[in-house]
């Protein structure tokens, strides 16, 4: 299949990453794309193509202007206050507070943006977060154009962000961008299946009173991982979107056995579903070592991951989302969308 990719995703390359108390490296690093894309070439997954410009018209049809354009202004901002390390919230509009006023100040906006303090901003994380953007809507544009499946190699990920929040390494929600779009061009209904290691509260937020995307997630169990407040079971969606988000949260250690039967269960949802198109937020820290995650896949069995989704026969979109043990996460994505391939 057709890969999208784009250099421009790398002028996000932070330094820092909040993690138990220190300011590490951060585990979401530029040098993901080029293991993936080494491994795409290596296998001969398909032809590698630049995405086009979108501009932002795509990006407000889902996320707040008062968002984008913060996120846009937000290093400077910083800067220009006189910080001198990454930008990071120190506080939130948290329970008994207001969350009703945006303070007009970098070091209150940020709180009221960031819906949690592990995502430094720095220079570049704009740019790179419209080329993830670009990439997810080119993928799509090719799917809709042939019915030929599509991967877009998005980088920052984005199914964390919300419409007015970022975080846990995310800004713009390229699945869900994508998804409108889909909508916005004649499909009647899309599915979004979220098979990254932690629950997409971006993408199940955006889009949980409405009937004309369902969205369905297996995941850590919010009680014990990130983003711990969204992501349980009972969170069915509401109003006209009620049926339409669907949770399966399992337990750390979780294997392949467990995993994969849930993930048939999954796919009859979809499937019952009949949608136009299938979306799929492709995170691959399902592995055993992932640095940050808890379940227990091994590498081939992103191939028959990629085998099932085959058999649900829809037109298919592949968008990249998490994946931290770097040294695998080439193999292991191209494992996934050469099981899709073969089968
Ligand atoms: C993004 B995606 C280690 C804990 C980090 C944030 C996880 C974000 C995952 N510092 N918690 O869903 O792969
Ligand atoms: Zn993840």
């Amino acid at each position: 299949m057709l890969t999208f990719h784009s250099e421009r995703t790398k002028k996000r390359d932070a330094m820092t990453e909040l993690d138990g108390g220190r300011l590490v490296r951060p585990f979401e690093c530029p040098e993901r794309v080029d293991i993936i894309i080494d491994r795409v070439r290596a296998t001969d997954l398909g032809e590698i193509r630049a995405p086009e410009e979108y501009g932002l018209d795509p990006v407000l049809a889902i996320h707040d202007a008062g968002y984008v354009h913060f996120l846009e202004r937000a290093w400077d901002d910083w800067s220009a206050a006189g910080m001198e390390g990454e930008a990071i919230p120190t506080i939130w509009p948290t329970r008994r507070m207001r969350g009703d006023v945006i303070p007009d100040t970098i070091a209150g906006e940020i709180g009221y943006y960031a819906l949690a303090a592990e995502t430094s901003l720095c220079a570049g994380t704009f740019e790179a977060a419209q080329a993830s953007t670009d990439i997810a809507l080119s993928a799509l544009d090719h799917v809709m154009a042939t019915g030929n499946p599509a991967f877009g190699l998005c980088r920052p990920p984005g199914h964390h962000a919300a419409v007015d929040q970022y975080g846990g390494y995310c800004f713009f929600n390229n699945a869900a961008i994508a998804a409108q779009r889909a909508l916005d061009r004649g499909a009647a209904k899309v599915a979004v299946l979220d098979i990254d290691f932690h629950h997409g509260n971006g993408t199940q937020d955006i889009f949980y009173d409405r009937d004309d995307v369902l969205f369905v997630s297996l995941h850590g169990d919010p009680r014990q991982e990130f983003p711990f407040f969204l992501g349980h079971a009972d969170e069915t969606g509401t109003g006209a979107g009620r049926g339409f988000n669907v949770n399966y949260p399992l337990p750390s250690g979780t294997g392949y056995a467990d995993w994969s039967e849930t993930l048939d269960e999954a796919i009859a949802r979809v499937h019952r579903y009949q949608p136009d198109l299938l979306i799929v937020s492709v995170g691959v820290d399902t592995f055993e070592h992932d640095p940050i995650s808890s379940f227990r896949l091994i590498s081939e069995d992103f191939t028959d991951i990629g085998r099932r989704l085959r058999r649900a026969g829809m037109p298919t979109l592949f968008l990249m989302e998490g994946g931290y043990a770097i040294a695998e996460i080439g193999i292991n994505t191209v494992n996934l969308l050469s099981g899709f391939d073969s089968a």
